[in-house]
C-alpha cells in the first residue's frame, strides 16, 4: 500500500480546525486532526508546503518511520505548530492502520484494559451559586468528576466562565483577541472560597478539579495548593507555565494537593522531569499537539513507571479525532486517570463524526475499525476558515499577563 495524496482540511462549524486526509492507492483514507487555536493557517502550510510531499508514494503501515522522519529527519524540529502537524500526519496514520487490520485502534494498543474513560466536565459560573447549579447538573447527568471555576469580582472575564466581550480593553472585533483583566490577589481570595461553598453545599463525594491556566508564580501556585487542601481536589490543573518545571518542587514542598499538568507541552522532554521526580500526579499532555498517538503512548509508559496518571487534554478546540485518540489509548493502558471531555455542537458533528461518547460518567469509542471517525467534506466545505484568536489577558495597569 502506498501513500498517493494528503488533503489538508481548514474549516470552521462552529470553530476552526485543520483536518487532514491521508488517501492511498487500495482506496483506504485515514483523517487525523492538526487543530492549533489561532494558528491554525500556519500548521495548514506547514502540512501542506513542507511535510506531505514527504509522504507521497510512502508505506501508510510504517507509522514510526513516518514519525522519525517528520521529527528527528529534519533540523528543524518541534514547537506547536510543527507538533500539531505531526500530530495530523500521526493519527490519520492510525486510522488507516486500524481499517486495514479491521481493528479499532485501542485494539491495536494492547486491547481494553477497561470499559469506558472516567471523565470531567466543565461548570463555571458568574458567582459561587451558578457554579453550584451547574455541578448539581452535571451530576445529574452521570458525571462524577467537574471541573469548577468562576467569575472573579472585579475582573473582566475569567477563564472558564461564560465568555463576555471586553469593553475597557482591547478590540471588540470578533476577529481580533478578546482582553480579559485578571489580578492574581483577587483569584487567590475567591477559589479557596469557592471550594468551601462547593464543599459545604455538595458534600464530600463528587470530585473536584480546577484549572489555573498557568497564570500564577511559583509562591502563588504553592500558597493556592495549600489553601485548598482541605477540599480534596480530585487535581489542580497547570498551576505554572511549562517553562517552571523546577518551580514544581516548590509546589509539591508545601502541600498534598494533586497536580495535573502539560496541555501546552509539545515535546516528551518537557514531561520527563515533572514525571521522573514524581513533582506531578496527572500528564495531560494534548495528543493534538505532543505528536500523536505515537509519542502519547510512550509518555503514558513513562508515566505509568513513575505512578502519574493520564489526564490528556480534551477541549473544544480540538477536532473529535484528537478525542477519539484520546479515549482509545484511556482504555488500553494500566495508569489512565481521567480524561476531559466536551458536547460537540450539531453543526460540527454534521462535518465530523463518529467521535467518542458520553455515557453515564465515562466516555466509550465504537468498535468501528480506526479511530471510528470520519469528514463529510461536502459539510466542510460550507463552513470557510474565519480567522479568529485565543483571548489575552491584561493586569489592571494594563500590561500583558499570561492567558
Ligand atoms: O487552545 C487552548 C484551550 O484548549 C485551553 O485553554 C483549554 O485549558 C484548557 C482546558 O483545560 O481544556
Ligand atoms: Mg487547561
Amino acid at each position: 500500500m502506498k501513500i498517493t495524496n494528503v488533503k489538508v482540511l481548514v474549516t470552521c462549524p462552529g470553530r476552526n480546525y485543520v483536518l487532514v486526509k491521508i488517501e492511498t492507492d487500495e482506496g483506504l483514507y485515514g483523517w487525523g486532526d492538526a487543530t492549533l487555536n489561532g494558528r491554525e493557517l500556519a500548521v495548514a502550510s506547514a502540512l501542506e508546503d513542507h511535510i506531505a510531499p514527504l509522504l507521497i508514494g510512502r508505506d501508510p503501515d510504517r507509522i514510526e518511520d513516518a514519525w522519525q522522519m517528520i521529527f528527528r529527519g529534519t533540523y528543524w524540529r518541534g514547537g506547536p505548530v510543527l507538533m500539531t502537524a505531526l500530530a495530523g500526519v500521526d493519527l490519520a496514520l492510525w486510522d488507516i492502520k486500524g481499517k486495514r487490520a479491521g481493528l479499532p485502534v485501542y485494539s491495536l494498543l494492547g486491547g481494553k484494559t477497561r470499559e469506558g474513560a472516567l471523565a470531567y466536565t466543565h461548570c463555571g459560573g458568574e458567582d459561587f451559586h451558578e457554579v453550584e447549579d451547574e455541578v448539581r447538573a452535571a451530576l445529574a447527568r452521570g458525571f462524577k468528576n467537574v471541573r469548577v471555576q468562576v467569575s472573579i469580582p472585579g475582573n473582566v472575564g475569567t477563564y472558564g466562565t461564560a465568555p463576555g466581550r471586553s469593553t475597557v480593553m482591547g478590540s471588540t472585533r470578533p476577529d481580533m483577541p478578546y482582553v480579559e483583566q485578571w489580578e492574581p490577589a483577587p483569584y487567590l481570595r475567591t477559589i479557596p472560597k469557592m471550594f468551601e461553598h462547593l464543599r459545604v453545599a455538595l458534600g464530600d463525594e463528587v470530585e473536584l478539579l480546577h484549572d489555573v491556566h498557568e497564570r500564577l508564580n511559583p509562591i502563588q501556585a504553592s500558597r493556592l495548593a495549600q489553601e485548598l487542601e482541605p477540599y480534596h481536589l480530585f487535581f489542580l490543573e497547570d498551576p505554572l507555565r511549562p517553562e517552571h518545571k523546577e518551580s514544581f518542587r516548590l509546589i509539591r514542598q508545601h502541600t498534598t494537593t494533586p497536580i495535573a499538568m502539560g496541555e501546552l507541552f509539545h515535546s516528551r522532554w518537557e514531561a520527563v522531569p515533572l514525571i521522573t521526580e514524581q513533582l506531578i500526579d496527572f500528564i495531560r499532555c494534548d495528543i493534538g499537539h505532543i505528536g500523536g498517538l505515537t509519542e502519547a503512548r510512550k509518555i503514558a509508559v513513562l508515566a505509568e513507571t513513575y505512578n502519574v496518571q493520564t489526564a490528556w487534554h480534551g477541549p473544544g478546540d480540538i477536532a473529535p479525532m484528537t478525542h477519539a485518540a484520546n479515549v482509545h489509548l484511556d482504555i488500553s493502558i494500566p495508569n489512565f486517570g481521567v480524561q476531559e471531555m466536551v458536547h460537540f455542537p450539531e453543526v460540527t458533528q454534521e462535518v465530523i463524526f463518529g467521535g467518542p461518547t458520553f455515557d453515564n460518567g465515562y466516555m466509550v469509542v465504537s468498535d468501528r475499525p480506526g479511530l471510528g471517525t470520519d469528514v463529510n467534506e461536502a459539510a466542510a466545505a460550507k463552513y470557510p476558515y474565519e480567522r479568529s484568536y485565543l483571548p489575552m489577558v491584561r493586569r489592571f495597569d494594563g500590561s500583558v499577563h499570561d492567558w
